[in-house]
């Protein structure tokens, strides 16, 4: 049966707060979680990844969970460590207790950040196998998630998809999200694909719309059945007025995970 009782760990995040919206004409229920209060919603379960009682609160009674809470920028090292890697643990020993048999994880394309960006026309996109190569902290802790879910397939048979998301906001606000831009309606319908695929296993895809200027191969994300219907070509010529194209001659520009690579934005809280 396909499932419809969804934990969304994140919810009052930037994503957790669209996905809430656009993934219940899905189908589904969704059971909300998060450290901060999220308003307008009293049966949201307001805790940390810390708490594992209220994780196993949480996901009693799920048919799957869409993992998207942590810190989303770099961080010093011990509360990378707390939130995203301990965290990451709690959450999946939680399902593991409860019998949850499916988990997507929001991965990062900065678990691959320090991949050379394809530039130039006959550039071949970056392959889903390619080696990680984490450019902060943040993205070691999404390596770690990525592995967590391998070794739960393995070891427990709990299916995972980790998903290296590019830039999932209203609209691209940089040149490189051009590439990478993931519009929140082609993440609701990931997100679904991911939820229902079948016989997925351990899957890693990239998450994105199918953009003009694509830097990354999307087929094992169009396997489990995504079917993107957005282009972030319209914004082009506006943020290059703006900004210029991308330079190659620049170190922020060189990379995929771009200036997480040089001088990445830090996580205020
Ligand atoms: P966000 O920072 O807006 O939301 C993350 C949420 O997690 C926040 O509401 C925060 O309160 C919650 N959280 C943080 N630590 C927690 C803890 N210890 N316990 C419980 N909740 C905690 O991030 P955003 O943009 O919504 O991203 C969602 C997820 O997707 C994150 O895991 C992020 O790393 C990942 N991602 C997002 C991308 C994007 O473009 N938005 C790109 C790549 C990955
Ligand atoms: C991420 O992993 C961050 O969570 C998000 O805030 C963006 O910075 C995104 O990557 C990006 O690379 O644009």
């Amino acid at each position: 049966p396909a499932p419809r009782t969804i934990l969304l760990t994140g919810a009052a995040g930037g994503m957790g707060t669209l996905m809430r919206e656009l993934l219940p004409p899905y189908g589904y229920e969704l059971r909300l979680f998060d450290v901060v209060p999220i308003p307008d919603a009293p049966d949201a379960i307001i805790a940390d990844l810390a708490d594992k009682d209220a994780l196993r609160r949480a996901v009693e009674g799920v048919d799957a969970i869409i993992h998207l809470a942590g810190i989303s920028l770099e961080a010093p090292f011990e509360k990378i460590l707390a939130a995203n890697i301990q965290g990451t643990y709690n959450l999946y020993e939680a399902a593991r207790e409860a019998g949850v048999r499916r988990i997507v994880f929001a991965s990062s394309n900065h678990a691959v950040g320090f991949t050379p960006r394809p530039s130039g026309d006959d550039a071949p996109l970056i392959p889903i196998d390619t080696p990680r190569r984490p450019d902060t902290y943040y993205g070691i802790s999404k390596s770690f998630g990525e592995d967590l879910g391998s070794y739960y397939w393995d070891k427990y048979g709990i299916e995972s998809v980790a998903i290296r998301i590019g830039s999932c906001f209203p609209e691209p606000t940089n040149v490189r999200m051009l590439s990478i831009w993931m519009s929140p309606a082609d993440g609701a319908r990931l997100l679904h694909a991911a939820l229902t695929a079948e016989d997925i296993g351990y899957t890693v895809v990239y998450g994105s719309s199918d953009n003009t200027r694509l830097w990354w191969d999307l087929s094992s994300a169009r396997a489990l059945g995504y079917d993107p219907q957005d282009d972030s070509e319209p914004y082009a010529a506006k943020l290059i007025a703006e900004h210029g194209e991308l330079d190659p001659a620049n170190p922020d520009h060189a990379n995929l995970g771009g200036a997480f690579c040089t001088n990445p934005p830090i996580w205020p809280h």
